[in-house]
């Protein structure tokens, strides 16, 4: 009798500790070198080829080898500036669309073997491998099919050269993590000289299929990107924005790289897509790929880094930032400092998972093996899930006091599939369930942003999935609020806008150049400032007393009272930044609607991205009539080039009703364009 109870005890517990069966997989599943490159999240690309010379985004393909001379090129800065930041890789363009090769290829003339760069000697992909390596940052190649040097472009005997190149750079330089296929194909060129438009049908002439079948043979662990995949897709934009739903399925076979209306129609996936090809978002540090000296103010700043990086990584999608590297072949010091910032900033609002100090309880459990604590125990192989049949699931979290927080993230496990369509997050307030956020899709990594909440229990609702939920991790975090000052605006009238940066944060300002606290005024609404001031501002974190650094802004006479006869002339004085008059006559005309004593003025340069028409040089005029005018300054606008920024000129104080200002020579020769006029006062 006891040995049979013994051995009904003994049955009961081997039975228990039985790891339940897992879930089957719903298709389509990645493969074992996309599981391992999702992991890496974070990598970056390096633009660095015959454009950074030729200060260029696209070269024609007729440059000369002898153009391509850096005067420091240090790969291992790059990969420590990668590896510092937290990436997890390199990509090269070891040949753009201009065709220029940064590799000693035996099959062209077109490359570093005929430039000064260390005599002809040197092999930048070999360089940049063994620096990878070094900093242990995996290493990739961006390859660009189209190629406007190549006199054979077009011809089949050019996908021999392809495929040749992709050979050696498969061969030589050790794993290769990404093979990356641009999409942007055909076009005018060189050509070898033929200086003439190529037109290719970009579905066959490349002959995928083989070009693909070599890159597995060659390189078996590495993902290869284009539109269309195989392994990796393009995310649709050059933003770094991947789509709130994210699917990494794809309908594979209706893709091809380059074709039209791929953004909108494939780049966010689909349900029911068939082959696993997850979404990279790509985007550059800088307005453009490569680097250019007037974008050297313009690196992305912080707000921008983040608001990428909680699109991408945190919308199931890997992120690929650039650096344009510069002619000295360096990453400039301003990307330095700004992937920095970010790096810094992701890691701050990452430090503390919150979740692991509650105790889960979930709706149901699979059985042994996938309890829902697997969600908190920071091991993205183990993950609860439920009993077959049912496409929803809850998970509630009780944290026994009260937690601040406003961060969520999510993984599924994606080597059974993606499957959550749908999910809510509430808090518990008193005996309700109030909704805090809510999303569509997971897939490797989800993180949703709210405004601060308080509460001591909260809960994971998943509304439908394709199957069976099969979560890997949760997260609950409470980033610390962006410090940032509050951003200025002013518009016509003169009304001054301070723009908090984050929701929570108070603003307060001074407006006799004094330092601001919280004893100053607190915006709360746009306010009239309509003579010389010196305005100072804060942005204050109520909760915690934290203080921003302030941003003093100098304004001027208010605009209110402005004409000008000039077509579109309102343009130069809306205090709009981006809007920008063109005066075929290189000369405007500003009625001030009353005398005042002037001290100066300022002229802001056209702020596009491809901008002509910068005044070099003017001559600056008043009038009492607008009929007869005095020259009281006249100059040049140095660097204006490089740096457009406001150009702040002082004269002896003198009065007057009217003001012109004349180019009399412009940077490019083009029309003189102005995007706004200021006058000083004081
Ligand atoms: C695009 C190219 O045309 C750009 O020059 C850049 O290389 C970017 C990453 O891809 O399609
Ligand atoms: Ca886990």
């Amino acid at each position: 009798m006891r040995n049979t109870l013994w051995f009904v005890l003994l049955l009961s517990l081997s039975f228990c500790s039985e790891k339940a069966a897992p879930p089957s997989p719903v298709l389509p599943v990645p493969e074992p070198r996309q599981i391992a490159w999702q992991e890496l999240e974070f990598y970056g690309f390096v633009h660095f080829n015959m454009n950074t010379f030729s200060d260029r985004e696209w070269g024609f393909g007729d440059e000369k080898p002898e153009m391509f001379n850096p005067t420091d090129l240090q790969p291992r800065q790059w990969a420590q500036v990668a590896a510092e930041a937290g990436m997890k890789g390199l990509i090269i363009t070891a040949k753009h669309h201009d065709g220029f090769v940064l590799w000693p290829s035996e099959y062209t003339e077109h490359s570093i073997k005929n430039s000064p760069w260390k005599d002809g000697k040197g092999d930048l992909i070999k360089e940049l491998a063994e620096a990878c390596e070094e900093y242990g940052l995996k290493f990739g190649i961006y390859y660009s099919p189209w190629d406007r040097n190549h006199p054979d472009y077009g011809k089949p005997e050019y996908i021999t050269y392809m495929r040749n190149q992709l050979t050696e750079l498969l061969t030589n330089y050790g794993d290769i993590f990404e093979v990356w296929f641009d999409g942007a194909n055909g076009g005018d060129g060189y050509y070898g000289g033929a200086n003439e438009v190529r037109k290719v049908d970009k579905k066959t002439y490349y002959d995928w299929p083989s070009v693909h079948a070599l890159v597995r043979e060659l390189q078996p662990g590495a993902m290869m990107f284009s539109d269309a995949g195989p392994d990796v897709r393009w995310v649709g934009n050059e933003h770094g924005f991947a789509y709130e739903t994210t699917w990494s399925n794809l309908m594979r076979d209706s893709v091809y790289a380059g074709m039209p209306g791929y953004p909108e129609k494939y780049a966010s996936g689909q349900e029911n897509g068939t082959h696993w090809v997850p979404a990279e978002s790509d985007v550059s540090i800088r307005p453009g790929w490569y680097y250019h000296k007037y974008e050297d103010h313009k690196v992305k700043t912080l707000p921008e880094l983040l608001e990428i990086y909680y699109k991408s990584i945190g919308r199931n999608s890997s992120l690929l930032i650039n650096f344009p590297v510069d002619t000295r072949g360096l990453i400039h010091e301003n990307d330095v400092d700004a992937i920095m910032k970010l790096a810094n900033k992701v890691k701050e609002d990452f430090a503390n998972n919150l979740a692991p100090q509650a105790s889960a309880t979930a709706s149901e459990e699979r059985g042994t093996g996938y309890e829902v604590e697997n969600i908190l125990d920071g091991d993205y192989e183990t993950y609860w899930s439920t009993s077959d049949g049912g496409k929803t699931g809850e998970i509630s979290l009780d944290f026994g006091n009260e937690i601040t927080f406003n961060r969520l993230l999510l993984q599924e496990y994606t080597p059974l599939g993606q499957r959550v369509k749908s999910f809510v997050l509430e808090m518990k307030n008193k005996d309700s369930w109030e909704k805090i956020a809510e999303g569509t899709t997971i897939g490797y990594k989800r993180i949703l942003r709210f405004p601060d909440v308080t509460a001591s229990a909260l809960r994971i609702r998943i509304t439908d999935s394709k199957d069976i939920p099969v979560i890997s991790e949760l997260g609950i975090y409470n980033a610390p609020k962006l410090m940032l000052p509050p951003a200025y605006s002013r518009n016509k009238a003169g009304e001054i806008t301070l723009a908090r940066p984050e929701t929570g944060l108070e603003v307060y300002y001074t407006l006799d150049g004094s330092a601001p606290s919280t004893e100053s005024s607190r915006y709360t609404a746009p306010f009239l400032v309509d003579k010389a001031s010196t305005i100072k501002a804060i942005s204050v974190n109520p909760e915690s007393g934290e203080k921003s650094e302030s941003i003093t802004i100098e304004v001027d006479l208010a605009k209110a009272k402005w004409t000008t006869d000039q077509e579109n002339g309102e343009r130069l004085m809306d205090e709009n930044r981006h809007s920008y008059l063109t005066s075929n006559s290189n000369r405007v005309t500003i009625d001030l609607g009353e005398e005042v004593k002037l001290t100066g003025f300022t002229y802001l340069p056209m702020q596009a991205r491809y901008p002509s028409g910068f005044i070099t040089n003017y001559v600056f005029e008043v009038s009492s009539d607008g009929r007869n005018f005095q020259q009281v300054a006249a100059g040049e606008f140095s660097n204006i080039v490089n740096s457009p920024i406001e150009q702040l000129i002082h004269f002896d104080a003198v009065k007057g009703k009217f003001i012109r200002l004349t180019a009399t020579k412009t940077a490019d020769g083009n029309a003189a364009t102005f995007a706004e006029i200021g006058v000083l006062t004081k």
